[in-house]
């Protein structure tokens, strides 16, 4: 994997990552296929929405329909038949997010399938092995997501063990292929997330994600750990920044230093019918779209709002027509695209402050 930052402005950087199966301009959103699959768009929708990375999950793959079975296909890539890039994440979060949680040892995890209640144990090196094996672009460690709120010993105990892990992970490394991101944690304490940026930042890791992060904590506490983590980490590698967020999140992450992004919120809202719009958030089942028949975002040139009004988008909604979660991711993930895109461009021409003003002058957030 080769990164370089291309221009910056202030603390944002714009960049450009590329892996084994292609590359991308950060910073970068990351649209969630945990399965294999983006939920509601085909993989040429993906890619005509100018996205080149999607990031899936080791975990949910495990489980079904088993990492054998994507060997055999010839790894991911091909099992999906996506030639753009994967990162998939190792599992860490959603054994916590699942609740299915056993056991967590020095050793690894075990955990309880949510899909027939059987038994499974994580260590970091499989974890390493699986993402390896599946040949994605990149491959998250496993780590200890520290839920919200946690005492400092809890907090310090559990960012100690994920950096003994990210160790454990490093060496099981078999090839540069794949490349392997480490995870910082430490909770809401600033002397541990700090700490824990020092004990990582040394190792061969192809890039650094902020975890535990968007797990329940005061937006203020989120804006404040990211602002503090994110110029620690080395400058010459990619951040990501993972399970954020809204698009106000990221834009004060990118400020911040963030290359790289993930959320369900796009894809899930747009099956529960919440729309981003550069007016803000458009909740189309609403009665006063009923005989709306303007598009849904002016600004937007997607397939969606190029073709289709309100009040037909909410009739499929309201309806529940299949086309409704179809019609409604695109516009989605084309305005995450799209806001991104409008970062790079802004960072590249060093006018991020006044992309950001007019963002929020238009945007509202409540
Ligand atoms: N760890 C991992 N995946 C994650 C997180 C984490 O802390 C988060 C936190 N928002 C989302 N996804 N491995
Ligand atoms: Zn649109």
């Amino acid at each position: 994997m080769e990164f370089k930052v291309l221009a910056t402005d202030g603390k944002a950087r714009y960049g450009k990552l590329k892996g084994t199966h292609g590359e991308t301009e950060t910073p970068c959103f990351m649209p969630v296929g945990t399965l294999g699959a983006v939920k509601g768009v085909t993989w040429n929708e993906i890619s005509e929405m100018g996205y080149s990375l999607v990031l899936s999950n080791v975990y949910h793959l495990y489980l079904r329909p088993g990492i054998e079975v994507i060997e055999k296909a010839g790894g991911l890539h091909r099992f999906v038949n996506w030639n753009g890039l994967i990162l998939t994440d190792s599992g860490g979060f959603q054994v916590f997010s699942l609740g299915k949680l056993m056991k967590i040892s020095e050793e690894g995890i075990y955990f309880k399938s949510h899909i027939d209640g059987s038994e499974h144990f994580f260590s970091p090196e499989l974890v390493v092995e699986l993402e390896e094996k599946m040949g994605v672009d990149i491959g998250m460690v496993l780590d200890e997501c520290t839920p919200y709120p946690a005492t400092y010993e809890y907090a310090k105990h559990s960012m100690e063990r994920t950096v003994r892990w990210a160790l454990r992970s490093i060496k099981a490394r078999t090839t540069d292929k794949t490349a392997i991101f480490g995870i910082v944690q430490g909770g809401t304490y600033d002397d541990l997330r700090l700490k824990c940026v020092e004990l990582l930042k040394g190792l061969p890791f192809e890039g650094f994600a902020i975890g535990g992060l968007s797990v329940g904590e005061p937006k203020e506490e989120m804006y404040r750990i990211t602002k503090l983590v994110a110029p620690t980490l080395p400058e010459e590698k990619p951040r990501y920044l993972m399970g954020v967020g809204k698009p106000e999140d990221i834009i004060e992450a990118v400020e911040a230093g963030v290359d790289m992004f993930d959320c369900v919120i796009p894809t899930r809202n747009a099956r529960n019918g919440t729309l981003f719009t550069s007016r803000g958030k458009v909740n189309i089942k609403s009665a006063k779209y009923k005989n709306d028949f303007s598009p849904l975002d002016p600004e937007c040139d997607c397939y969606t709002c190029r073709n289709f009004t309100k009040a037909y988008l909410r009739h499929l909604y309201v309806s529940k027509e299949i086309n409704s979660a179809i019609l409604n991711t695109i516009h989605n993930l084309y305005f995450y695209n799209r806001l991104m895109k409008k970062m790079r461009e802004a960072i590249k021409n060093g006018e991020f402050q006044e992309f950001k003003k007019e963002f929020f002058s238009k945007y509202l957030t409540f």
